[in-house]
Formats: structure tokens, sequence, C-alpha cells
């Protein structure tokens, strides 16, 4: 892994799971102060620019982290309780969720939930579900009836960079390939 990389990934770690581990804190809506997480970052031994982390954050293969002047947070993917203030959105008919086989029996019976993050996150189409899913294994990729489940009362969210977020997806709204 390049380091860049390793840092990219300790920097999402802290950003949506554990601030408190590298010494920064999170205001309501998930934003850290840039020069705490830089201090935070060279205290465990990845000392890195302003520029480096403008870099970084430009350079993010999924847009993961927003740079605002002095503050910075993750897009989405949290675990830690923050309120990214992300209006409702209508979803498309369709949206996709990428997972592998062996979640299958207790998705058919429990449906899509969302474990430790806030939100079950879905992607716009079939490429990227395949992409999630494959970080796990060989993936399969559920279609989401998802404009269906909005005409329920389900709220649904649009992340900046592409991403679908709802609380949960009964079995009902899913379709196995
Ligand atoms: C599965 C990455 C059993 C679900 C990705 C998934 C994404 C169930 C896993 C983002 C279940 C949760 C999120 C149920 C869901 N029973 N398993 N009832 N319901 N699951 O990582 O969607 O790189 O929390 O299928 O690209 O895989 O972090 O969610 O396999 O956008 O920016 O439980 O994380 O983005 O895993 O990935 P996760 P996810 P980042």
């Amino acid at each position: 892994m390049r380091s860049s990389e390793s840092v990219s990934r300790r920097l999402a770690h802290i950003l949506r799971h554990d601030p408190a581990s590298a010494g920064v804190k999170l205001d309501e809506a998930g934003w850290a102060d840039v020069d705490a997480v830089l201090a935070g970052l060279a205290a465990e031994g990845r000392p890195i620019g302003r520029a480096e982390l403008e870099r970084l954050v430009r350079d993010n293969d999924k847009r993961r982290f927003a740079l605002d002047g002095d503050r910075i947070r993750a897009r989405q993917g949290h675990s830690v309780p923050v309120d990214l203030g992300l209006a409702p959105a209508s979803p498309p008919e369709l949206l996709f969720h990428g997972t592998v086989g062996r979640f299958l029996p207790s998705i058919r019976e429990q449906g899509l939930l969302p474990g430790n993050r806030h939100h079950v996150h879905l992607s716009p189409d079939r490429a990227t579900a395949r992409t999630v899913g494959g970080r796990r294994g060989r993936p399969v990729v559920l279609t989401v009836l998802a404009a269906r489940l909005a005409a329920t009362g389900a709220v649904f969210h649009h992340t900046d960079n592409g991403v679908w977020l709802t609380a949960a997806v009964p079995p009902g709204y899913l379709r196995e390939p």
C-alpha cells in the first residue's frame, strides 16, 4: 500500500469512527479542526503538511473527505454520532447494493441493516455496487426498489460524492440477481 493510501485510510478511520484516537474532536456536523488532525497524524509518525492533506483530499478515489478552510470531515460512513445535515432526496426507481453470498441468508430475513454505520449505503449503478461487494469476496449485487420504498415514507439522502443513504431496506424491496 502506498503511504498516502495508508494516511488516507487512517484519516477516514479518525473522522468516521474514532477521533479520540488521534486527539481530535468532531463537532455535531462531523467537522474536525485541520491543525488538530495534522497534529494527531504527526504524533503517530505520519507527519504531513497542509499541502499534502489538500492533495490527499483532492486525489481520494471516492472523494471521501470535504475540506472547508480550517476544517475537514468525512462525507459519509460514520459510526460516531454526527448529523451531516444532508437534505432528503428522491431516489431513482432502482438503486443497487453490493454484498457477498455469505450475508444473503440473513439479508433475506432481515433486509439490509446499517450495521455499525448510520445508514445502509446504496450505489447508483451495478458497477459501483460490484466494487463495494468485491471488498469482501465475490460480489453479489442486489437491486433495491428505491422509489417504491421511498413512497412508503422511507427517507433517502444523496451525498455529494454519489452515495445513496437510507436507514434500512426491508426484504420486500430487494431483488436478487
Ligand atoms: C451487509 C465503503 C447480514 C452488507 C463502500 C455489507 C461503501 C448484512 C455489510 C461503504 C445485512 C456492512 C459502505 C444483514 C447488510 N445481514 N449482513 N441483515 N445487511 N449486510 O462496510 O455497504 O471505502 O458497513 O451487505 O465503498 O459494504 O469506506 O457497508 O456487506 O460505499 O468510503 O453488511 O463503505 O466506502 O458493511 O459499504 P459496511 P458496505 P469507503
